[in-house]
């Protein structure tokens, strides 16, 4: 996609020492360009990630960096006050050679660099139980790093971006515009998500009346958003902080138990590989409250099954969204992939409702194991 020169006349733009060799991409995500940069420093190698910012979905890359680097240097100081390693904990971008922090080449791309973590890989699916856990215990640990971040210094980079109800409306304007004719085929998809409507209110709904706190949050936990060790499979960072934003706790629990807890991937063609791992979802609910438990009002603990659900439905509608209007957003790799996707998300949502009690069951014995509290 990129070729060796390209890369190399973008890197010239930044202040960073040695001689440019290779570059690597990495497919992972749905939204922006990563490659890894190695560098020819005094005969040793040394890597950076090179990211092409997505400018049609984030529009304002100001207002982006500005909360990247907040965080970043937020985050940084608190690893630092509790005696870790900040090259390896933290992430942090490198100036360009005018000192900017990010690089807009001829063709109006918006570049960033970021620092390499070391010795480090993530997991697309879990191999073991344990890794979910350590999942669950890192996005609960990144939560508590940013209790004390001053939120009202952050952009609200995409407004609305978790709106479950926001995101419906997107969804029937997309249906009543129907630009590529897609609508008539959708009958099926479409009636899922006008069953669940009432659901899309509820978060929200809480939020405005006080029963939900306004935290600062990831907003994408997906699984290989964390940077696990290759050496002791610990986790050590984590990553694509473009959407943290002020949200909900919810959020981040729902999202990762989407991403993670689905017994195959997000795209699998065979919607029946898809059901929901309770043995994952118990690790993640007891990663996460070992770690954020204590921080946590009872009305959250209680709703993270429903979060759950909502997560997975959201995003089931953002793909058909997308797919309705021509796959404007997020990248694919064949025609019907936003489809494909939305059909793994549904029938997650699915069998989340089948087991839902089993899963309140298990958050509330975990809760009262881990944190010795009720909801
Ligand atoms: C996108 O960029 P990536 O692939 O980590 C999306 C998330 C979705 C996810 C679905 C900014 O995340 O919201 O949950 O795809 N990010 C944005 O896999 O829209
Ligand atoms: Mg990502």
């Amino acid at each position: 996609m990129f070729t060796n020169e390209e890369i190399r006349s973008i890197l010239e733009n930044f202040s960073v020492a040695g001689k440019f060799i290779d570059f690597y991409p990495i497919d992972d995500g749905h939204i922006n360009d990563t490659l890894t940069v190695v560098y020819n420093v005094d005969g040793k190698e040394m890597r950076h990630l090179l990211q092409r910012i997505n400018t049609a979905v984030f529009k304002n890359p100001d207002e982006l960096m500005a909360n990247v680097d907040c965080v970043t240097a937020f985050i940084r100081d608190k690893v630092i006050a509790a005696g870790g390693d900040p090259e390896r904990e933290a992430l942090y971008c490198k100036p360009t050679r005018t000192g900017k922090k990010y690089y807009i080449d001829e063709k109006d791309r918006v570049w960033r660099l970021y620092n390499f973590v070391e010795n480090s890989f993530s997991h697309n699916s879990i191999e073991s139980p344990d890794v979910f856990f350590n999942a669950g215990k890192a996005f609960g640990n990144f939560q508590r790093q940013l209790a004390d971040f001053p939120i009202d210094r952050l952009y609200e980079t995409i407004p609305d971006f978790h709106n479950t109800a926001k995101r419906y409306m997107n969804l029937v304007n997309s249906i009543n515009a129907d630009p590529k004719g897609r609508v008539r085929y959708l009958n099926e998809e479409i009636n899922f998500c006008y069953e669940r409507r009432n659901e899309t209110y509820v978060l929200t709904g809480k939020t405005v009346i006080g029963d939900l706190p306004l935290r600062v949050t990831h907003n994408d936990t997906k699984l290989n958003n964390i940077l696990f060790d290759k050496t002791t499979d610990e986790p050590i960072c984590i990553v694509d902080l473009d959407t943290v934003m002020p949200g909900l706790s919810l959020y981040d629990f729902g999202d990762a138990i989407r991403f993670g807890a689905n017994t195959t991937t997000e795209d699998d063609k065979d919607v029946n590989n898809v059901s929901l791992d309770l043995g994952l979802y118990e690790q993640y609910v007891r990663g996460f409250l070992t770690s954020a438990g204590n921080s946590l009002v009872d009305e959250e603990v209680k709703l993270l099954p429903f979060s759950a659900k909502m997560m997975t439905f959201e995003c089931g509608m953002r793909f058909l969204t997308d797919y309705i209007d021509g796959d404007v957003y997020f990248k694919i790799h064949y025609p019907d992939h936003n489809l494909v996707r939305c059909h793994t998300q549904f029938a997650l949502v699915a069998d989340i409702e089948r087991k839902y009690d089993e899963m309140i069951e298990i958050t509330r014995k975990a809760y009262k194991e881990i944190c010795g509290k009720e909801f």
